[in-house]
């Protein structure tokens, strides 16, 4: 069966009890048994929900994986792969991930004994060095948040492998439509469903895709003991989402692309980090691993941070705002939002500078979008001389 087929009929069969085609929200906390020890399957809610399970069958099947947990959160779902850990491991991590990870990671994680070294992973040989004698796990973000870095998921799975070692994917950026870790080597894949699976910014979830048995039994036992779980309204809006996730990724791809062209072309605009790029860094490499680049470009504007800053607040159809994945674009600053929570000189350090900005590209038209981009950028730069370059942009672009 394809991927869009999955995603509308995989653990959705119509309901035994009542034919109904959706899968019903089982807003319940319990469920009633027929003597002690016999019931339906299902106990106390925590430990099982029928929307629930609906969801996970559906992601499982669309990550090509055996098993499927959902969680109330994309962090709460990072936390329940930690739970593998003991006090005294190590975990190798990419040096770019969500603020969120790198938040729970070092500031939280580290006071239950576990340790991280943050590594640039784009030569899986440096993974290699970074490992030590109680190293249980390999993590990685890619494309990675905030700078849509690449990483060689099969050679880093191969150095997790050959060093008997967990290597996780947070697939979050990419989407399953697009990249499907498990296939390129990985254990585990997470997703925050908060993004391209729900798709309408209007629910918070996570998952964890798995094809080990065991490493499900353990999971799943920490899924009910710890209790991170989602409610069934919030199961039913994902799995509602996830149905369209195949057309929407198509069109956000698209957009991206043409987005990704146009800020190159333009004056006002420093850098743009795009994999669909022919000169991104790894587009080889995107190409190899991915079905298509995604929705997600980032870029520096000449005048750094003042510039970023003007930008940031004049956008109209770009709404200035945390998270993506969403039909609507949004606009963000990582610096001041999604990755406050690592220090100043980490982020310089890592290239999430100040003025670094950050782009969600939705559904919408493409040709609205970039009009508002260039609206955006001729008064950010028009303040400190740019406006020439910009206005000397536009004519180059309508030329193209
Ligand atoms: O927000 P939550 O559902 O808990 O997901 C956390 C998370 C995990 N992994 C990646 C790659 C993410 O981007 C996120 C959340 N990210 C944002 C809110 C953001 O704006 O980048």
């Amino acid at each position: 069966m394809q991927f869009s087929t999955k995603a509308i009929h995989i653990g959705q069969e119509a309901d035994p009890t009542t034919g109904a085609t959706i899968v019903p929200i089982f807003q319940t906390s319990t469920y009633t048994q027929e003597g002690v020890g016999r019931h339906k399957g299902y106990e106390y809610a925590r430990t099982g929900n029928p929307t629930r399970t609906a969801l996970q069958e559906c992601l499982a099947a669309l990550e090509n994986a055996r098993h499927g947990l959902c969680f109330a959160s994309g962090l709460a779902a990072t936390s329940a792969v930690m739970n593998l850990l003991s006090a005294g491991d190590h975990v190798v991590c990419g040096d770019d991930v969500y603020g969120g990870t790198y938040r729970l990671f070092q500031l939280v994680l580290t006071r239950y004994g576990l340790a991280f070294t943050f590594v640039d992973m784009t030569d899986p040989a440096r993974v290699a060095e970074a490992i030590r004698p109680n190293t249980k796990m390999i993590w990685l973000e890619t494309p990675t948040n905030p700078l849509l870095t690449v990483f060689d998921i099969p050679a880093i799975a191969e150095v997790a492998r050959s060093r008997g070692l967990v290597c996780v994917v947070d697939n979050t950026f990419a989407s399953p439509y697009l990249q499907n870790p498990l296939d390129l080597g990985a254990d585990i894949v997470v997703h925050s469903t908060t993004k391209y699976i729900g798709g309408h910014s209007d629910v918070v979830g996570g998952a964890v895709l798995l094809n080990d048995d065991k490493m499900h039994d353990t999971l799943r036992y920490h899924q009910n003991a710890v209790g991170g779980v989602p409610g069934a309204f919030d199961c039913w809006l994902v799995l509602r989402g996830v149905k369209t996730l195949s057309v929407r990724m198509r069109q956000h791809c698209d957009n991206a692309m043409k987005i990704a062209q146009h800020l190159q072309s333009h004056p006002a605009v420093e850098r743009v980090r795009y994999p669909g790029l022919p000169d991104h860094p790894q587009h080889a490499l995107a190409r190899r691993q991915m079905r298509g680049f995604g929705g997600m470009v980032s870029f520096t504007i000449r005048g750094e941070t003042a510039a970023a800053h003007r930008l940031l607040g004049r956008t109209k159809l770009f709404a200035l705002a945390e998270s993506l994945g969403g039909v609507e674009s949004l606009i963000g600053h990582p610096a001041t939002m999604t990755h406050a929570s690592i220090p100043k000189a980490e982020r310089d350090a890592r290239g999430v500078t100040d003025g670094l900005i950050r782009l969600s590209v939705g559904i919408e038209d493409a040709d609205d979008l970039i009009a508002d981009l260039d609206q955006g950028l001729a008064y950010a730069v028009g303040n400190s001389g740019g406006s020439r370059a910009v206005e000397s942009g536009r004519a180059a672009a309508a030329v193209q």
